[in-house]
């Protein structure tokens, strides 16, 4: 898959501002010689040496370190040289005019978006997941993220689809040999040893799937919709969990009219969390338009919360249809709050006890607020391992793993139910539009449009 580039690059590494060291990247088969004209012959390799950096006519710009990283042990896997000179934007791109003349023009050009790493993932220096965490990591909003962008640079995705590749393969194999030898005594397909590892690759890859779902979610930010009856304590809630005061609290249901959004970090994961109208039967048209938002912000939410008041806990479908059985979806994921524990007597406080799945809290003094952070994570999916149920640490993912990992969820059942009714081809063809699927995660597989369109979206200069 090597692929020889002509083209030397070079671009401004570090982010536009002044800063104390700015960076500029060269890398091709020229960086070594355009760098030598500007400022001498390289140093040894991965070695930093002071320098003088001169424009084309002699006329010193700066001066800083000149590294070198000789192919192909470098980012890329090309020539590389840094050279790191003060951090002024006039000065960079000076230098890098320099740059560009040096290399008359036509051999040395200013690199595309991501062109770096994508030169790095041509040269078989990192697969597509880690390049694309490379940039998950420059975009990390969050400590949570940024360990998953971590783990990702390390083979956290690429590894797991490896290992489901080399067992889709050794399937394919016996398929194949099955159908090419089909006088063989022994029946091949009906063999339930192939159908056990179908399975098993099957549930492996559920599990996968799920596991690049949460990773999805943390590197976009989970949505958190607060809804329930006026007056509950939803925008109290809301202030509790940030800490601060953000939204309007008072004694007068219906206070709250607008969306309210904010950003929440738990455990150093990073959460949008929205705090909404209470919902009731209401004849104001400013009320009836903010429910109608609180209502729309369900379709987005990851998790919803909903909050009641604990003296007037709904334990089943709401006789007045505001109720969290009538409002909520069934397929919605949501944790039921049990809010003003501070102001309950005992009855009630066993009541909420002895409904299911109901969390009860107090806004005001913040007992049971910790117990609901860690439930939020944990419903979410992003929890810490070490007190969730779920399995394994979170990994960067991105939306077009996931798809490609239903693609292949869906490609292993068909590829199931044609060998139960005996057409091996038919499964062979399945089989193998589940490894391309696979394929297409790590890169191995791809077209110029797939690398166009993720290479894009990186920064200048990675
Ligand atoms: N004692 C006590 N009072 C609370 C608690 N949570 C909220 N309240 C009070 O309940 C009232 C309503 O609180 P809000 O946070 O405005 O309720 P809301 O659900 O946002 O109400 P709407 O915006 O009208 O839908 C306020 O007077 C709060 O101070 C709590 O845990 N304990
Ligand atoms: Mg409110």
């Amino acid at each position: 898959m090597s692929t020889a580039h002509s083209d030397t690059i070079c671009a401004i590494a570090t982010p536009p501002g002044s800063g104390g060291i700015g960076v500029l990247r060269v890398s091709g088969p020229l960086a070594v010689s355009v760098c030598a004209a500007m400022a001498g012959p390289p140093p040894p390799p991965r070695c930093a040496s002071l320098r003088r950096f001169r424009d084309a006519s002699g006329e010193v710009i700066d001066q800083g370190l000149l590294l070198y990283f000789p192919a192909p042990h470098s980012f890329t896997g090309e020539d590389v040289m840094e050279l790191h000179a003060h951090g002024g934007m006039v000065i960079l791109q000076c230098l890098q005019q320099a740059l560009l003349e040096h290399g008359n023009g036509q051999t040395v050009r200013l690199a595309r978006p991501g062109e770096f790493s994508e030169r790095a993932f041509l040269n078989d220096k990192m697969d597509l997941t880690q390049a694309e965490a490379v940039a998950d990591l420059i975009n990390a909003s969050s400590t949570a993220a940024v360990k998953a962008a971590q783990r990702s640079l390390q083979g956290g995705l690429r590894d797991p689809v490896q290992s489901l590749q080399q067992q889709l393969i050794e399937l394919r194999v016996w398929v194949e040999a099955a159908l090419d030898f089909p006088d063989e005594d022994i029946d091949f397909i009906a063999d339930t040893r192939l159908q056990q590892r179908l399975q098993s690759l099957q549930q492996q890859t559920a599990e996968l799937l799920q596991q690049a779902g949460r990773g999805v979610r943390l590197l976009q930010g989970a949505r958190l919709a607060i809804l329930g009856p006026p007056n509950a304590g939803k925008s109290s809630l809301l202030n509790a969990l940030l800490k601060r005061d953000a939204a309007i609290v008072t004694d007068i249901p219906g206070t709250t009219r607008d969306v309210l959004r904010e950003r929440l970090e738990i455990d150093g994961v990073g959460i949008e969390i929205v705090d909404t109208a209470g919902l009731r039967d209401s004849t104001d048209p400013v009320e009836r338009e903010g429910m109608r938002r609180a209502r729309l912000e369900l379709a987005g939410a990851d998790l919803v919360l909903w909050v009641e008041d604990i003296r007037t806990l709904q334990t089943s479908s709401s006789e007045n249809g505001f109720g969290a059985d009538h409002e909520l979806p069934p397929e919605c994921t949501v944790i039921r709050v049990a809010n003003k524990l501070d102001l309950a007597n005992e009855d009630q406080i066993q009541n909420a006890g002895d409904s299911a799945g109901v969390l009860s809290l107090s806004a005001r003094t913040g007992a049971g607020l910790e117990q609901l952070e860690h439930a939020i994570l944990n419903k979410l999916g992003l929890a810490d391992p070490a007190w969730s149920d779920q399995a394994g640490q979170v990994m960067a993912a991105r939306p077009r793993h996931v798809a490609a990992l239903q693609h292949v969820g869906e490609n292993l059942q068909q590829a199931g139910e044609c060998l139960l009714q005996g057409s091996g081809e038919l499964a062979a063809e399945e089989l193998l539009a589940a490894q391309h699927a696979l394929s297409e995660i790590t890169g191995a597989y791809h077209n110029d449009d797939l690398l166009g369109a993720i290479f894009s979206s990186f920064c200048i200069g990675k």
